[in-house]
């Protein structure tokens, strides 16, 4: 298993669109191990395709505090159940460092393709409802900041951009 570099914001990257998956192939499952590896190694609760630069339809995701509840989820559509939105706190291992309230819908159910390529659904609520919709943006190239004002997200793009070339000039 190898660890993979996760983007950063600004980087142009996380903007792109993520395609379908037109089959599980054993590259997909390696590239799912290797996203599982770099997320338990951030650490976080879950990691899109597009944040390590592969621009496909695929979320690896684990809540569980002993590594114990993977899941994966390829080709994901999610339907609303209950349309209250809830405002919760999401961080963003492409943004490192922030933490903001975002709404989102609070019960919603999740039909994807698992590791082997077979159809699964899901219904969500709480942190795991929360959790795929903040994956499901990545692969639309959006990101939990955009929901913020424009003033703070120039705030955090003005940082990040000040630690990026700090740790260039280091390295
Ligand atoms: O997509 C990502 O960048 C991962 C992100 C997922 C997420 C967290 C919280 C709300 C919505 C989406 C993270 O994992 S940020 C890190 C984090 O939340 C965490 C890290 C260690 C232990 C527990 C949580
Ligand atoms: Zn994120």
């Amino acid at each position: 298993m190898a660890l993979l570099e996760i983007l950063e914001y600004p980087d142009p990257r996380l903007r792109k669109i993520a395609a379908p998956v037109e089959q599980v192939t054993p590259e997909i499952q390696t590239l799912i191990d290797d996203m599982f590896e770099t997320m338990y190694d951030a650490p976080g609760i879950g990691l899109a395709a597009t944040q390590v630069d592969q621009h496909i339809q695929l979320i690896v995701m684990d809540l569980s505090e002993d590594k114990s509840e993977p899941h994966v989820f390829i080709n994901p559509e999610v339907t609303v159940l209950e349309g209250d939105p809830e405002k919760m706190q999401e961080g963003c291992l492409s943004v490192p460092g922030y933490y903001e309230d975002v709404e989102r819908i609070e019960h919603v159910l999740i039909k994807a393709l698992n590791r082997e390529g077979e159809a699964f659904e899901l219904e969500a609520t709480g942190l795991l409802a929360v959790c795929i919709q903040h994956e499901m943006d990545h692969l639309n190239g959006k990101l939990f900041i955009d929901y913020l004002s424009k003033l703070k997200r120039t705030r955090i793009k003005k940082k990040l951009e000040k630690q990026q070339k700090a740790q260039a000039s280091a390295s």
